[in-house]
């Protein structure tokens, strides 16, 4: 039934007058699977021709089994009036709940042990703590157990030629998948992710698959899908790269005063715009934080707590640096947290 709907498609973009000009050039073969717009396709093709010298009959093969990804363009592109009194508030206590359940410690735990030689390895490469980068593992995908049922060629497909948003950005990723597919790296037909193309253990994106994705057990390729330590050293290699500094704290909650004021040391950014020196001299901070250079970059964060008073962090890079990963303070403030739960 599946290659019949395929072919009644292709019949008709072939007779559109893209799809004529589509079959004028290099190869006459139907192109795609018949939902995309054969005229972007042909571009696409091209584009990956000149830019990875890929073949577009191997391209067409690729593509004439691919499936349009509905329910990863319905959860990318979510009608936009949602009654506000429907929404859930973002909470910290919430999203804590959430992310440290019972099981997520305990397995965290178990982690660190039996990945001890791979985490040791990454801290003194990267600098980066075992249970930073357990606890980003915890909270992608509870540890590999939870990646994705999404075929990532579909989805990255889907989003890149049909999506409403960000098109650019998911055909930028499909080109990654497709040059890792090439090499042999992945196999695009059965590497399944999350509903916008994030793939395996860590829940890399494919360009940073490419980019930060290292062979930590060094078998001779990055496979983030099934090498736990793979997955580990990358996050690492990763957090390294967007600002993590070794020995630096990444967060303590504070305890303000009612007449302690933290607008002016209060970032919404992804950034430590202020000096620890200077927070210091205007509110109880840590001792452990006490010892540190008064020059290191720091700032206040609110995170949100509807049903009680505002929670104050202050922050590192360290903690930004959680951000890159996924850009949500509740995000990073999971992730912190669940690594220190496990320690
Ligand atoms: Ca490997």
């Amino acid at each position: 039934m599946c290659a019949a709907a395929l072919g009644l498609g292709l019949t008709g973009a072939a007779l559109s007058p893209e799809g004529l000009a589509a079959s004028t050039t290099s190869t006459a073969t139907k192109r795609g699977p018949g939902w995309i717009n054969p005229e972007r396709l042909e571009a696409f093709f091209e584009l990956m021709r000149l830019r990875h010298g890929m073949e577009p009959d191997w391209l067409n093969a690729r593509f004439q089994v691919l499936t349009q990804q509905d329910r990863a363009l319905a959860l990318t592109n979510p009608p936009p009036d949602r009654p506000a009194a429907d929404r859930p508030l973002p909470s910290l206590s919430r999203r804590l709940a959430r992310n440290l359940d019972e099981r997520t410690v305990r397995e965290g735990r178990q982690l660190l042990v039996s990945q001890a030689l791979f985490l040791e390895r990454a801290e003194d490469l990267y600098g980066v703590p075992p249970e930073v980068i357990v606890g980003i593992l915890g909270v992608e995908t509870r540890y590999g157990r939870i990646t994705g049922n999404f075929r990532a060629l579909d989805t990255l497909a889907s989003l890149g030629f049909q999506g409403e948003r960000r098109r650019d950005f998911f055909l930028k990723e499909l080109e990654s998948l497709l040059v890792m597919g090439r090499r042999g790296d992945i196999d695009l037909l059965k590497s399944a992710g999350s509903f916008a193309g994030a793939l395996g253990i860590p829940q890399f994106m494919p360009s940073s698959w490419q980019a930060w994705g290292v062979d930590f057990d060094q078998d001779g390729r990055v496979d983030l899908i099934n090498s736990m330590a793979d997955a580990m050293g990358s996050v690492a290699n990763f957090l390294k790269s967007h600002g993590w500094k070794r020995d630096i704290p990444s967060f303590a909650p504070l305890r303000l005063r009612p007449r302690d004021d933290p607008s002016d040391f209060l970032v919404t950014r992804l950034k430590a715009e202020h000096r620890l020196g200077d927070i210091d001299r205007a509110f109880p901070i840590p001792k452990s934080w006490r010892s540190l250079s008064e020059d290191l970059p720091a700032s206040l964060i609110r995170l949100p707590e509807p049903d009680a008073a505002p929670v104050y962090w202050l922050v590192s890079e360290n903690f930004f640096a959680v951000t890159h990963y996924n850009r949500s303070y509740l995000y990073a403030a999971s992730v912190l947290s669940l690594a220190r739960a496990i320690t």
